[in-house]
């Protein structure tokens, strides 16, 4: 009998939510697809952040909330890579563990989703004190600077969860990702998609980041095939304008970017979680200086007061 050379099976680790598990399961058939010798598993576990739904987002340290389990899994060898929203992935990680690679990106922006009394209206027509849920401080804090009269209340858990307690009438609308509702197969419910004047969207929101470890060069053979070049030079000029500011995923930080021929240019703000400040500059350059255009203008935003705003939410986060 003629023996097969083994393969090594990967293994894939996920978050166990709704979302987590579609964006993995589409990596593991594209990889699968790609890759026909090699045999690729899911393995799914909770992480901090699907535990704790009851403390508003800000409120619990911030780095790697949605990661962390996944990680220790990887450096334990019990897993190989794992699947992340780009925007939940730390923009340090630790040591011994990259990101491998990013997929191409979806539509980044953010969607108003509105209780049925609303449907005839948008951001910009809602009655005085609506009340809108949301656990982003970014969201909070753009949305503040161009709508005062709006109000502003925390919702948790999974997409789900957040449309029923929006369906249920404790919000007038709530904003979620354009991408995680289109990728739950849930686009009938945007109502509108915020433009990128009104919202810019978080760092690396609409792409999939997959992490490995340092020095795994089957891993990083394999995920090469996923890897979208445009997506990830965007998403590193993103990520070095985050990782600049030194903001964690909780900040109101938001970005936007484009790419024409070898020029990239990324536009940055920070805001104060009152929204009456919001500071925010654009920067274009080559391609190739990706993460120096990132720094670049997290250091011209700096100059333009971004430390003292950051430095005061950070203060206010801690006094709860
Ligand atoms: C991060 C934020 C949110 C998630 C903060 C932000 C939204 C929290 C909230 C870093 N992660 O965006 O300013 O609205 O209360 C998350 C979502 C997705 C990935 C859901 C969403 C799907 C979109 C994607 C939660 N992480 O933003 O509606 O893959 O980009």
């Amino acid at each position: 009998m003629a023996v097969s050379s083994p393969t090594r099976s990967i293994r894939i680790g996920s978050r166990k939510s709704q979302l987590a598990l579609v964006q993995t399961y589409w990596v593991q058939k594209e990889l699968q697809r790609h890759h026909p010798q090699h045999q690729f598993d899911v393995e799914t576990m909770s992480t901090q952040g699907d535990k704790i739904l009851d403390v508003a987002l800000a409120k619990i340290g911030d780095k790697g909330l949605f990661t962390k389990e996944l990680e220790v899994a990887m450096e334990q060898n019990q897993v190989d890579l794992a699947v992340h929203s780009l925007k939940d992935l730390p923009t340090n990680l630790p040591t011994g563990l990259i990101l491998g690679c990013v997929t191409e990106r979806v539509d980044p922006a953010d969607a108003l989703v509105v209780n049925k009394k609303h449907l005839d209206k948008q951001l910009d027509t809602l009655p005085e004190g609506a009340v809108i849920g949301t656990s982003s401080l970014r969201r909070l804090a753009q949305l503040r600077h161009h709508f005062p009269h709006l109000t502003f209340k925390d919702v948790r858990g999974n997409v789900n969860t957040r449309l029923k307690k929006l369906d249920e009438g404790e919000y007038d609308a709530i904003i979620l990702a354009v991408a995680g509702l289109q990728r739950l197969d849930m686009s009938d419910r945007i109502h509108q998609v915020i433009p990128s004047e009104i919202s810019l969207h978080a760092v690396g929101q609409g792409a999939l980041g997959i992490e490995c470890r340092e020095g795994d060069e089957e891993v990083l053979a394999l995920l090469k095939v996923l890897e979208h070049e445009p997506t990830r030079d965007r998403c590193y000029a993103e990520r070095a304008f985050l990782r600049e500011l030194e903001g964690g995923c909780q900040v109101p930080i938001g970005v936007n970017t484009e790419i024409e021929g070898d020029t990239l240019t990324l536009t940055g703000m920070v805001a104060s979680l009152d929204g009456q400040t919001l500071l925010k500059d654009t920067i274009s350059g080559p391609r190739e200086s990706a993460e120096q255009l990132g720094r670049d203008l997290a250091n011209r935003l700096r100059e333009a007061g971004a430390g003292e705003v950051l430095a005061a939410i950070f203060a206010q986060i801690e006094r709860g």
